[in-house]
C-alpha cells in the first residue's frame, strides 16, 4: 500500500486531465465514490470529468456533482473523446473487470493512459498501473477513505465529498446490515459523520423518496409476482415487461424489491428476475454463507459480492425461471 501510495502521489504531482470510469450500471459506491474522488482531485488542480457506460438510477441524481457526470450511452466513441479532451490519467472504480465497464472498455484498452483501480469485488483484472484492491472492504468508498488517510486528506475533506463517500457506504452494506459491515466501515462512518454529513436527510432521499406510484408497484410485485419456496428457503420475484408499462418503470425503480423477499422468515435467497427487451435481468441476495456470486457468474453471466450480485440470462422468461428453481434444488441451502 504505502509503495502504491507514494507512485499515486508522483502520478498526482502536477495538474493532469484526468478521466473516472466506473461498472455499467451504476450503483451508489460506483456514483459516490467516483464523484467523492472527482471533488478531491479537483480540489488538488486537477481537470476531472466523470463518465459512465450506462445511465445510474434516479434516486442517485441528487448526489453533489451528479449533473457533471456524462453517460457514454450519450456519444460515439469518437465525440466522446471530443468532449473529454486529452486523458493523463483514468481512474477505475468499484470496477476491475473489463466486461464490467461496457462501452468504456476501449478505454482502459489503451495503453498510453496509467490506469489506476480502486475496487473491492473479487477477482481483479490485470489492466492496471495501479490497484487499491480490497476485496474485505464493504465498499470501494471505504477504500477511498483509506487513501485520503495515507494521503493526509481526511481533515481537509469537505461535506460534499463525505457524503458521496457516505452514500457509498450505506448503499453496499444495505445501511449497515449487511455481513460486509466491519468496525471500519463504522469508524469511516463516525469520521464522515463528524464531517456533518446529515445522516437523515442522506437515507431519506436513497430509501425513503418513492413515488406512490413505485410503492403500488412494490405492493402489486409483493402479492403477484412473488414466488416462495419454504424447502429451499428462497423467494423469488418475476417482474414481466408489461408490468414495467403498467408502473411506468423508471430506471432504478425496482431497486430495493429484492429485499422484501429476505423479510420473510426462514428465506435465505431472494431474487428478482426482470423481463427486459433483450434479456432477462437477475437480482440476488443472500444471507451467511450463500454465495450468490458464484450462482451469478456460473449460471448467469454475471457476479458480484458474496450476499449481492447480479446477472443475465439470454433464455426465455420460462426458460430462464426453470433454470432458476433447478439451480435452488442443486444448490444445498437447506441449514
Ligand atoms: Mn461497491
Amino acid at each position: 500500500m504505502d509503495h502504491n501510495i507514494s507512485i499515486l502521489k508522483k502520478q498526482l504531482n502536477h495538474p493532469k486531465r484526468i478521466v473516472i470510469i466506473t461498472h455499467v450500471k451504476p450503483d451508489g459506491d460506483a456514483l459516490g465514490t467516483s464523484l467523492a474522488l472527482a471533488f478531491f482531485l479537483k480540489q488538488q488542480g486537477h481537470v476531472v470529468q466523470v463518465v459512465i457506460p450506462t445511465e445510474h438510477p434516479n434516486f442517485l441524481s441528487w448526489l453533489p456533482g451528479a449533473d457533471a457526470v456524462i453517460n457514454r450511452e450519450d456519444f460515439t466513441e469518437e465525440t466522446l473523446l471530443e468532449q473529454v479532451g486529452r486523458i493523463d490519467l483514468l481512474f477505475c472504480v468499484d470496477c476491475s473487470t473489463v466486461k464490467r465497464l461496457g462501452q468504456l472498455k476501449f478505454l482502459v484498452e489503451r495503453s498510453d493512459l496509467f490506469k489506476v483501480i480502486i475496487d473491492h469485488h473479487i477477482e481483479p483484472e490485470d489492466f492496471a498501473d495501479l490497484l487499491f484492491w480490497n476485496v474485505k472492504a464493504a465498499a470501494s468508498a471505504e477504500i477511498l477513505f483509506s487513501l485520503f488517510e495515507a494521503l493526509g486528506q481526511v481533515d481537509s475533506m469537505h461535506l460534499d465529498m463525505a457524503t458521496c463517500l457516505y452514500v457509498g457506504l450505506i448503499t453496499d452494506t444495505n445501511s449497515f446490515k449487511n455481513s460486509n459491515t466491519t468496525p471500519k466501515t463504522h469508524y469511516i462512518a463516525a469520521k464522515l459523520i463528524a464531517c456533518g454529513v446529515d445522516i437523515v436527510t442522506t437515507h431519506r432521499l436513497i430509501y425513503d423518496n418513492k413515488s406512490l406510484n413505485r410503492l403500488h408497484f412494490f405492493s402489486f410485485a409483493i402479492s403477484q409476482r412473488l414466488v416462495v419456496l419454504p424447502e429451499f428457503h428462497a423467494a423469488y420475484f418475476v417482474i414481466q415487461k408489461e408490468d414495467y408499462k403498467r408502473y411506468d418503470l423508471q430506471m432504478g425503480d425496482t431497486e430495493g424489491l429484492v429485499d422484501y423477499a429476505l423479510t420473510l422468515r426462514g428465506i435465505l435467497l431472494g431474487a428478482v428476475l426482470k423481463e427486459k427487451d433483450d434479456a432477462i435481468d437477475l437480482s440476488l441476495r443472500s444471507v451467511g454463507d450463500i454465495p450468490a456470486n458464484l450462482i451469478a457468474k456460473k449460471y448467469f453471466h454475471g457476479g458480484g459480492h458474496r450476499n449481492a450480485a447480479g446477472g443475465f440470462s439470454k433464455l426465455s422468461l420460462t426458460e430462464t425461471v426453470d433454470l432458476f428453481e433447478k439451480i435452488l434444488k442443486n444448490t444445498e441451502l437447506q441449514h
